[in-house]
């Protein structure tokens, strides 16, 4: 949009006297973040309205992509850069006497996600709408989102997060909109005269979903797309026919229906397998679902089409009731007969796979499932009944294969398997995770649908993440390669001839020595730590599992402690370790390794023999807002996880799209990273995807003889449990047993000689500056294929079958 400074001063006061009965003078940091908040969604609304309309008018075929988290970080700034008004805003507020980065920071960052699933589709929200897809989110308003985190004696204490205290300027309630979910009853088929059977359910429970929108601006284009979210609320007792009121009783409910959307499950990369979380799943499924049918309904298009004109991706299986659930709105409220709604349904779906962890997957118990969905389960009977009819054509005698494959067995409603029939494209998320799916974890499914499966790289918003969160590399790039790159991040790659050039490499030293600086006075308030801006920042923040091995990390700057204190003389490039890491509540060992890296934080920090030679910082509360200030700061990315573990990773990207070199295992899309940047620009350490299969296949780890053999490794271990390192006397045991007594599953021993010798050649490649600088333009300049706007391209094209309105 375009609007002058003058015009935007009068819109601010007007909207500032209106809202508080104040004069701009007189406002408080909180006043002038709800006035700019409200007139900002004002400016959206009239391109919002207008997208909605399109939508509906021309019949363009639009995706919903079902999420049960969507962790979209503060929307002020991006909205005021996707508007392209930032800098007129910042200039005419200045005129004001107002600064904007302070106004952004009243903005609480809401939480609604645990990590790189939620972000990715925070991610793809952003460029769907930049791109000029038409693509809508669908998921829930949590009351709660992701708990904020506090560090208390090294403990992480974990704090609700009620990000809705105060108004949330950017959602719009649409009571009527609101639709009813069932639960519980009675569900069974009903022999009707002519010999027919229809469904019936009974004594349900039902459920008001209001869903509350908000815009999805792209940007510098005409397109605001929608999310929707949805709360649960007990139904209107005037909407009831008389006689079916029985006050008492939903009173009573009253807590356990507003419990669906209170808060976020706080697991990452674990099945949570309490009937609350399925009343989630089910609940923004079925109330997306409802209203996209209504839409379509309303403008006058029939059912049988629906594919034509609606896409819906299922984000991992938390959402894979969507596929009963269209079943039965199509049969049991449309009155389409099994065959041809399950051409529609299948045509319809589609579904990512985000991980291959055995103890991520989702599987319901049989009775768990039966009680809360009955209607659901019926039909999920008659997929599974008709899934093995295909499987037993295939397989005649082999029942253990049917038995395998099958959606409900062994007690368990298989979620993945209820995706991988139902839905007519399965993709993994980097080339790695993708072969390994078709290889290992899902091999049989392969084998019956190969074409089915498909890869779809992840990626990132280069608007987030480069254009807010480091400004200033932003305007070294429009300055030397023009500005082409906002539009088409792969233009990043027209950066990659100055990577020899004096000038810009000075200049992209001096950019990330500004943000080390500003980084470091944000550590020095936070943990009163004084860390040197000139020691190499080595970042390692996502959250905290055992395969992540943030420990490998840890272990190793344990290892120079005792270097250092064994050799005075000890010559080293100073170095600063930075962690931040939410651990889930529940992950007993996870927050073990917590406790253990802020003790040796406080014993390093604080030993004077180390000579400021180390320091080890934890920052609480890692979060989208957090990110956008560590990661421009960064320069070495900790991505180390044991291969193939980690499916993807997504702030692999992030680091390498802001110049920090990658120092990681060849897992997920680190593969791909260093397809792009080449060998010299990126450091590998580390098992290899072939030998760790082998060793799951054949056995033969043996972590002990590495502790037995490698004197560093002993050193090491040893002072977990020997009282030297302080503050861990049942974290140091714990640890020291999973990698000795349980034969270190995460293969962090195997690992740890490699891992020293990388950190080794990080330090030397650092001390050459030019050599450095050069790895850090290649990086940049190599980053534009992770943007995500190609990413949903190829959604659009290669699954969703969408076409692109307008840029
Ligand atoms: C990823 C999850 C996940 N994979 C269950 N799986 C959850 C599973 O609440 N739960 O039950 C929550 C999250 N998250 C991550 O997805 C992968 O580990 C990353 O490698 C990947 O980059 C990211 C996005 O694809």
């Amino acid at each position: 949009m375009i609007i002058t400074k003058e015009q935007f001063k009068k819109d601010f006061e007007k909207k500032m006297l209106k809202l508080y009965a104040q004069e701009v003078e007189n406002a408080t940091i909180q006043m002038q973040y709800f006035t700019l908040g409200y007139l900002i969604k004002e400016y959206i609304s009239e391109g919002w309205a207008k997208t909605t309309t399109r939508y509906t008018k021309y019949g363009e075929k639009q995706v919903y992509y079902f999420s049960i988290e969507f962790l979209l970080g503060r929307l002020l700034a991006s909205n005021l850069l996707n508007l392209g008004i930032r800098n007129t805003v910042k200039e005419a507020l200045n005129e004001m006497g107002l600064n904007l980065k302070s106004i952004e920071d009243v903005e609480v960052d809401p939480g609604l996600g645990n990590g790189g699933l939620g972000r990715l589709a925070a991610c793809f929200m952003d460029s769907m709408a930049s791109s000029g897809i038409p693509g809508n989110g669908n998921g829930i308003r949590y009351k709660y989102g992701l708990f904020q985190q506090k560090i208390v004696d090294g403990y992480q204490v974990e704090l609700p997060e009620n990000w809705l205290r105060d108004d949330n300027v950017w959602e719009i309630r649409k009571s009527d909109k609101a639709v009813k979910v069932r639960f519980y009853g009675d569900a069974w088929m009903k022999p009707t005269d002519d010999g027919k059977l229809i469904p019936v359910h009974t004594d349900y429970q039902e459920v008001l979903a209001v869903p509350y929108d908000t815009a999805l601006v792209g940007y510098e284009n005409k397109t605001v797309n929608t999310l929707r979210l949805w709360n649960a609320e007990v139904p209107n007792y005037a909407d009831e026919p008389r006689g079916e009121l029985n006050f008492h009783k939903v009173l009573l409910n009253k807590r356990e229906i507003e419990s669906i959307s209170e808060v976020l499950y706080p697991d990452d990369s674990n099945h949570e397998g309490r009937v609350l979380r399925l009343k989630q799943e089910y609940f923004f499924v079925s109330a997306g679902l409802q209203s996209i049918v209504t839409q379509h309904k309303e403008a006058g298009r029939p059912l049988s089409e629906l594919h034509n004109f609606v896409a819906v991706h299922i984000n991992d299986t938390h959402p894979a009731v969507a596929i009963p659930e269209l079943m039965r709105i199509l049969m049991d409220e449309e009155g389409m007969e099994w065959n041809e709604a399950w051409h529609v349904t299948q045509n319809t779906m589609s579904y990512t796979n985000h991980t291959i962890m055995s103890e991520a997957l989702e599987k319901w118990p049989v009775e768990l499932f039966k009680d809360l969905l009955p209607r659901i389960y019926l039909i999920i009977e008659e997929i599974d009944r008709r899934f093995r009819e295909i499987l037993t054509a295939k397989f005649g005698e082999q029942q253990d294969q049917v038995e395998k494959m099958a959606i409900i067995s062994g007690g368990f409603v298989k979620m993945a398997h209820l995706c991988i029939h139902g839905t007519h494209s399965i993709n993994g998320v980097a080339k790695l995770h993708t072969e390994l799916l078709k290889s290992q974890e899902l091999k049989d499914f392969y084998m019956l649908y190969p074409y089915k499966f498909n890869n779809k790289t992840n990626g990132i918003t280069h608007r987030r993440w480069l254009m807010l969160a480091n400004p200033e590399l932003s305007t070294l790039l429009d300055d030397t390669i023009g500005t082409s790159w906002r539009r088409n991040p792969q233009d990043l790659k027209l950066f990659k001839k100055y990577k020899r050039d004096p000038e810009a490499q000075r200049k992209v030293e001096i950019i990330k020595q500004h943000n080390k600086e500003k980084l470091a006075e944000y550590i020095k308030e936070k943990n009163d730590i004084i860390i040197d801006p000139n020691s190499i920042f080595d970042v390692h923040v996502k959250r905290l599992h055992a395969y992540k091995r943030q420990l490998l990390n840890a272990l190793h700057i344990l290892h120079q402690y005792h270097e250092i204190l064994e050799n005075p003389n000890y010559d080293m490039v100073p170095k600063t370790y930075i962690f931040a890491a939410k651990a889930a509540p529940g992950y007993y060992y996870a927050k073990e390794v917590i406790k253990f890296i802020n003790a040796l934080a406080q014993q390093i920090n604080n030993d004077p023999r180390v000579k400021g030679l180390i320091k080890v910082v934890f920052l609480e509360n890692y979060g989208v807002t957090l990110a956008e200030k560590i990661i421009p700061a960064s320069e070495v990315s900790e991505q180390i996880s044991t291969t193939t573990k980690e499916a993807s990773g997504t702030s692999n990207m992030k680091f390498m799209m802001n110049g920090a070199i990658t120092l990681a295992t060849l897992d997920g899309a680190n593969v791909e990273i260093l397809e792009e940047v080449g060998d010299p620009n990126i450091v590998i350490f580390g098992m290899t995807e072939k030998e760790i299969l082998s060793y799951y296949r054949n056995g033969g780890y043996r972590s002990r003889e590495i502790y037995e053999s490698d004197i560093r490794v002993k050193r090491v271990l040893d002072s977990l449990v020997n009282g030297h390192i302080k503050g861990i006397p049942v974290e140091g045991v714990d640890i020291f047993k999973s990698l000795i007594d349980y034969n270190d599953e995460f293969f962090v021993l195997k690992d740890f000689d490699s891992y020293v010798d990388a950190q080794k050649k990080i330090d030397s490649l650092y001390q050459d500056r030019f050599t450095w600088n050069k790895m850090s333009i290649e990086n940049i300049s190599s980053s534009g294929v992770f943007s995500a706007d190609v990413t949903v391209m190829q959604y659009a094209s290669g699954i969703w079958d969408t076409r692109i309105i307008e840029r």
